[in-house]
C-alpha cells in the first residue's frame, strides 16, 4: 500500500532528523504571547484604574447566585456577574456579556454537576460597595466595590484574595466588525491564498511529505507573520483582531476579538504551582520580562525544559501556598490560555528577604496571577482551603477524581515504537521471563495497524492478533495498541467511510470535513465534541467491531491535542467547526479528553458495564482524571529529563492526574547509557504509571541487553515496585475516593513547614513513603529533607531511625534509591516475586508498621477483585485498618460496608522502631489467644507467620 511504499524514506528522514546531538524544540513553529494576537493586546493593558464599575444597585440575589451588571465606561457594554458560594469552601466567579448577540461558548462535561450551592446574604453596605457573606456562618466574605470594580474575599479579618484589584479585567464583547485597515486585508489574502495552494498541496502530498518536522520545515519557509504592532486609528480595529496570520496559516475569525482576562492578588502567598503541562519545576517562575505561562494542548516536538512553553495537555488550576494556608485558582476555559505570574518577592535572594524582615518585616510577600483566554466566558472558582488537602477535595468535588485503575496497569509496561511482529512481541516476552522480570502489559505502537489505519492490524506482521492476546493473557499479561484520533481519509477503510458518511468529522469554516496531514497521510478528525460521534467511537471496541481484540486489549490514545502536522503549530485550524457550530478555538483544549473519555467509555461497553477500562492519553484537560492516566510525552534521554519527570508529575498530581508517569526507562528521544537507563528504572519505579518506551531509532533497550549486572539492578527496582503494588493500590483507592494525589510535594502532608514549599526532587507517595530518586550522573548521595517537627523517619533499606526535621546526606551507589518511611504509618506489602500482578493475587501479605516517636502507627489496605466495578456496584472490595498503639497492632475494618472473599493471608509484620518484647501473643477476633515467633534486630522486630487471614479482625500485643 502508499504508506508501505513510503516507508523507508520516511524512515531515513526520521533517521536524518531524530538521533544524534542537539536534539531542541523548534521554538518559531509555536506562538510567543506576542504572536497570538489576543495574549498581546491583553498584555499590552497595564495594571491601573480599571474601566469597570460594578452597578451595587442591580444586585439581585436569588436562591443559588447573588447577580450584578457590570459597565465598561468606556464602551458602555454590559456585563453580568454571578456569584456563586458553593457547599466546601468554593467560590465561583462567572462573568459573561449581559445581551450576547452570539452565544459564548460555556466548557460542559468538565464539572460534575451543579455543585449545591448556598444561599448568599448581604452583610454589609455602603454608597461604594457591598459585602457578601458566604460559607456556613458567614466565615468569609466577599467585599465587592463598585468602582472601579474589585473584589476581596476575606477570612474572618485575613485578606485571601482581591479580583481585579490590578484593573486587568478584559472582556471582549462581541461587536460588528469596522473599518479594515489595508495591511489586514492583503495578509489575510495573502494567508487565504496560500491556504487554498497548501490544501491543493495537502490532498496529493509528495512521497516524503509526512513528518512533523517536515511540517515545521515547510513553515519556516515562509514566515508570514502579519501581525504589526502599529496602534490602529481609533475607527481602526487592533491589526490581527479579524484575522490573524501565523507563519503560512490563517486564522479567519469571523467573531473578531472575543477574548477574556483577569487578575488574582494573593496576599501572603509566595509560591504558586499546578497549571500543568510544563516541563518547569513544581514551583512557577515569575513571567515578568518573559512569556507567560501557556495552555494550549499542542504536539511539540523534542520539547525543552524549563520554559513556559505549552505542551500536550492543559488544566488550568493554579495552587498558592504558603502561611495563609492552600487556595487553588480554577479558570475554567478551553479555549488557548495564557498565565502571568509575578510576586513582590520574585527574585529577592533568602538574604534579602532576611534584611527586608530585620529592617521591620519588609513588604508582606504577594503573589498576582493574571489569567487570559482567547474565548468563552469568564468562569473561576476560588478554591479555598484552607489545608492542601482540602484544596485537593474541593477540585475533586468539581471536576471528578482518578479514575480507580485495574491493578494490572499499576504493574509495569514494556514499549517501544514499535514492536516489529507477533515473534518480536512473543521474544520479548520470553525475554522477561528468562530475565525474572516482572511484566504486565506489552504495548504496539502505530506500525502495528495496516498503514496506520487505527482498529485494524499489518496482515503480514500481526495476522493472528486474538492468539497473540490470548498466548499472553494465558500468562497473565495484557496488551495495549494505540488508537490514534487522525483518520486516514481512505475510502475503503471502513472506519472513515462510516465517519464521514455519517458526517461525524470535525468540519473546515466552510462546511467540508477538515482534513490534515498526520501519520496515515491525509487525515481527517472525529469531532469528539460530539456526543453520537463519541457514542459511535465507543462501539467500535465492541469484540465484533475491532477485529482481533479481546478483554486483554487496552488504548493508548496518541496525538490527540490533536496533532496535524499541516496544521498552525502542528494542530488543527481554529476556525474548524465543531457540533453545534462551535468554533475549534473554544474547545481546542478539550478535545483530547473527549478521545479518551469515548475511548474509556468503549471500553466499559464492550464489557457489559463490568470492568474498568484502562487507557492512556497524551493530551488532557480539567477532568480527564476521570477516564486513564496520562504521560509526559516525548522526553530524551537525558538526566534533566529523568529529573524533570519528578516536578512534571507532581503537578500533575495537584491537578488531580494522579495516574501519570514519564516513559521511562531511558526517555524516548536518543540512546540512554547503562547508568541512566537503571536510575531511570529506579525513578519509574516509585511514579504512578511504570512505563518503558523508546522511539523507533533508537537502539533496542530490553534490560538484559545492558548486562547482568545492570539487568539485576533493574530487576531489583522492578521487584520494589511489585512488593509495593498493594500499598500503591490502596493510594489509588483514596485518590479515587477523595481526590488526594498519589504523588504529592512535601508541603502537601507538611503545609506548615516552609522548608518544603520549594522542593522538587523528592515527594510523598501518599502519606506513607518519602522518596527522593538518584537523578546526577555519577552521583555517591544525595541530600535528602525529612520534614516534620518531633517526627522520625525510617530508611527502608537499613531501617535505620532518623529525627525530623533534618536535611540527612544519604550515600548511594548504583543500587539505591533512597526511600523513607514516616514514623507512625503502616505500609503493606507483597512480598513474593511474581510474573505479572494477577498471579500475586491472592499471595500473602506483609505489614510493615514504623513506629511514631509516641510509639502509634497507623496505616490501611484497599483490596478487590483489581479489574471490575463490583467494588462499586455490589461494595465487593475489603478496606482495612491497621493501628498499633500501647504496644498492641489491631487489624479492623476501614469500611465495614465492603466484604470481598480474599484467599490472602497475613505472612509477616515487621515493626519498625520498637524495643525487644519479652513474648508476642496473637489474639484472632473471637479465637483462642496464640504465641507468635519473632525475632528482634536492630531497630527491626519480625513477626512471622501470623496466618490471619487479611479480611480478618485480630489484634497482635507485644509484651
Ligand atoms: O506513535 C509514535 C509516537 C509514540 O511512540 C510516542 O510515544 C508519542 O508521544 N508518537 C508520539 C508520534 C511521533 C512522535 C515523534
Amino acid at each position: 500500500m502508499a504508506s508501505g511504499r513510503r516507508r523507508p524514506v520516511l524512515l531515513l528522514l526520521w533517521a536524518a532528523l531524530c538521533v544524534g546531538p542537539g536534539l531542541a524544540v523548534d521554538r518559531s513553529n509555536f506562538k510567543t504571547c506576542e504572536q497570538s494576537g489576543f495574549c498581546r493586546r491583553q498584555r499590552a493593558l497595564q495594571p491601573g484604574r480599571s474601566p469597570y464599575r460594578a452597578l451595587l444597585e442591580s444586585l439581585q440575589l436569588g436562591p443559588d447566585a447573588a447577580r450584578l451588571q457590570l459597565v465598561n465606561e468606556a464602551t458602555k457594554v454590559p456585563l453580568l456577574l454571578e456569584l456563586r458560594g458553593l457547599r466546601g469552601n468554593v467560590t465561583r466567579i462567572r462573568i459573561t456579556e449581559l445581551n450576547p448577540p452570539r452565544p459564548r461558548f460555556e466548557v460542559p462535561d468538565v464539572l460534575l454537576g451543579d455543585a449545591p450551592a448556598e444561599r448568599l446574604e448581604v452583610s454589609g453596605r455602603d454608597e461604594g460597595s457591598l459585602e457578601l457573606a458566604l460559607g456556613p456562618g458567614g466565615t468569609h466574605r466577599l467585599l465587592v466595590t463598585g468602582k472601579p470594580f474589585r473584589m476581596d474575599l476575606l477570612r474572618g479579618r485575613e485578606l485571601l484574595c482581591s479580583v481585579n484589584a490590578r484593573g486587568l479585567l478584559v472582556f471582549e464583547h462581541q461587536r460588528q466588525r469596522r473599518q479594515q485597515p489595508l495591511t489586514d486585508k492583503l495578509t489575510g489574502w495573502v494567508g487565504r491564498a496560500w491556504d487554498k495552494i497548501s490544501a491543493l498541496f495537502h490532498r496529493d502530498p509528495p512521497q516524503d511529505a509526512p513528518t512533523e518536522e517536515g511540517a515545521a520545515a515547510e513553515d519556516g519557509a515562509a514566515d508570514t507573520t502579519g501581525d504589526t504592532d502599529e496602534k490602529p486609528p481609533e475607527n481602526e480595529e487592533e491589526p490581527g483582531a479579524w484575522e490573524e496570520t501565523f507563519k503560512t496559516h490563517t486564522d479567519s475569525k469571523p467573531y473578531g476579538p472575543t477574548s477574556v482576562g483577569l487578575d488574582f492578588s494573593l496576599p501572603g502567598f509566595e509560591h504558586v504551582y499546578g497549571i500543568p503541562e510544563h516541563a518547569e519545576n513544581l514551583r512557577l517562575h515569575s513571567t515578568e520580562g518573559g512569556d507567560p505561562y501557556r495552555l494550549y494542548n499542542l504536539d511539540v516536538f523534542q520539547y525543552e525544559l524549563h520554559t513556559p512553553m505549552a505542551l500536550y495537555g492543559s488544566v488550568p488550576l493554579l495552587w498558592a501556598h504558603g502561611p495563609p494556608g492552600s487556595l487553588g485558582i480554577f479558570w475554567l476555559n478551553a479555549a488557548e490560555t495564557w498565565v502571568d505570574i509575578s510576586s513582590n518577592t520574585a527574585g529577592k535572594t533568602l538574604l534579602g528577604k532576611l534584611l527586608d524582615y530585620m529592617q521591620g518585616g519588609g513588604e508582606t510577600p504577594q503573589t498576582d496571577v493574571r489569567w487570559m483566554s482567547e474565548s468563552g466566558v469568564l468562569d473561576a472558582f476560588l478554591l479555598l482551603g484552607p489545608a492542601p488537602h482540602d484544596v485537593a477535595r474541593q477540585y475533586g468535588m468539581l471536576t471528578g477524581t482518578q479514575a480507580l485503575p485495574p491493578l494490572f496497569a499499576l504493574g509495569y509496561h514494556q514499549s517501544r515504537w514499535n514492536y516489529q511482529d507477533e515473534e518480536d512481541v512473543a521474544a520479548v516476552e520470553r525475554g522477561f521471563d528468562a530475565a525474572a522480570l516482572p511484566l504486565d502489559v506489552l504495548w504496539l505502537d502505530i506500525e502495528h495497524a495496516d498503514g496506520k489505519r487505527y482498529f485494524t492490524w499489518d496482515p503480514a506482521r500481526f495476522p493472528r492478533p486474538r492468539d497473540m492476546l490470548r498466548r499472553l493473557a494465558a500468562k497473565k499479561r495484557k496488551m495495549v495498541s494505540i488508537v490514534d484520533p487522525h483518520i486516514k481519509v481512505d475510502p475503503g477503510y471502513r472506519v472513515h467511510a462510516e465517519l464521514s458518511a455519517r458526517g461525524f468529522y470535525v468540519k473546515t469554516k466552510d462546511g467540508g470535513d477538515y482534513e490534515g496531514w498526520c501519520w496515515p497521510g491525509s487525515a481527517a478528525y472525529p469531532d469528539f465534541t460530539n456526543p453520537e460521534m463519541r457514542a459511535w467511537w465507543a462501539s467500535m471496541f465492541a469484540y465484533d467491531q475491532y477485529e482481533g481484540s479481546t478483554e486483554t486489549l487496552f488504548t493508548w490514545n496518541d496525538m490527540n491535542e490533536p496533532s496535524v502536522f499541516s496544521g498552525p503549530e502542528v494542530t488543527m485550524h481554529k476556525d474548524a467547526r465543531h457540533h453545534g457550530g462551535w468554533e475549534h478555538r473554544d474547545l481546542h483544549n478539550l478535545y483530547g479528553l473527549y478521545v479518551q473519555m469515548a475511548t474509556a467509555e468503549g471500553q466499559i461497553q464492550r464489557s457489559g458495564g463490568r470492568h474498568r477500562p484502562f487507557v492512556l492519553s497524551r493530551a488532557f484537560f480539567a477532568g480527564s482524571q476521570r477516564y486513564g492516566a496520562v504521560w509526559t510525552g516525548d522526553n530524551t534521554a537525558e538526566w534533566g529529563h529523568l529529573k524533570i519527570s519528578i516536578p512534571m508529575c507532581l503537578s500533575f498530581g495537584l491537578a488531580a492526574l494522579s495516574f501519570c508517569g514519564g516513559d521511562r526507562r531511558g526517555g524516548f528521544f536518543k540512546n540512554p547509557d547503562a547508568e541512566l537507563l537503571v536510575r531511570w528504572y529506579q525513578a519509574g519505579a516509585f511514579q504512578p504509571f511504570f512505563r518503558a518506551h523508546a522511539h523507533l531509532d533508537t537502539a533496542r533497550r530490553e534490560p538484559w541487553l545492558f548486562g547482568e549486572e545492570n539487568a539485576a539492578l533493574i530487576r531489583a527496582a522492578v521487584r520494589r515496585r511489585y512488593a509495593l503494588l498493594p500499598f500503591w493500590y490502596t493510594a489509588f483507592y483514596r485518590s479515587h475516593r477523595h481526590g488526594l494525589p498519589v504523588m504529592r510535594p512535601l508541603w502537601m502532608e507538611f503545609p506548615e513547614d516552609s522548608a518544603t514549599f520549594a522542593i522538587d526532587d523528592q515527594y510523598m507517595i501518599d502519606r506513607a513513603l518519602l522518596v527522593h530518586p538518584v537523578t546526577e550522573q555519577g552521583a555517591r548521595g544525595v541530600q535528602v529533607y525529612l520534614p516534620g517537627k518531633g517526627e522520625v523517619w525510617y530508611d527502608t533499606d537499613s531501617h535505620q531511625q532518623h529525627p525530623a526535621p533534618q536535611t540527612l546526606y544519604v550515600p548511594v551507589t548504583m543500587s539505591s534509591v533512597p526511600v523513607f518511611q514516616r514514623g507512625g504509618t503502616v505500609v503493606p506489602r507483597q512480598e513474593r516475586p511474581r510474573r505479572s500482578t494477577e498471579c500475586m493475587q491472592g499471595d500473602p501479605y506483609t505489614l510493615h508498621v514504623a513506629l511514631s516517636p509516641q510509639g502509634t502507627a497507623e496505616g490501611d489496605l484497599f483490596l478487590d477483585d483489581g479489574e471490575s466495578f463490583a467494588y462499586h456496584t455490589d461494595s465487593r472490595y475489603l478496606h482495612r485498618r491497621f493501628s498499633f498503639a500501647n504496644n498492641t497492632l489491631t487489624a479492623s475494618s476501614a469500611d465495614p460496608r465492603g466484604s470481598f472473599p480474599s484467599p490472602a493471608w497475613l505472612e509477616r509484620v515487621v515493626i519498625l522502631g520498637a524495643p525487644k518484647p519479652a513474648a508476642v501473643v496473637l489474639r484472632p477476633a473471637g479465637g483462642p489467644e496464640t504465641p507468635l515467633h519473632f525475632q528482634h534486630e536492630g531497630p527491626v522486630l519480625t513477626l512471622r507467620k501470623p496466618g490471619v487471614p487479611i479480611g480478618a479482625d485480630w489484634e497482635i500485643v507485644l509484651r
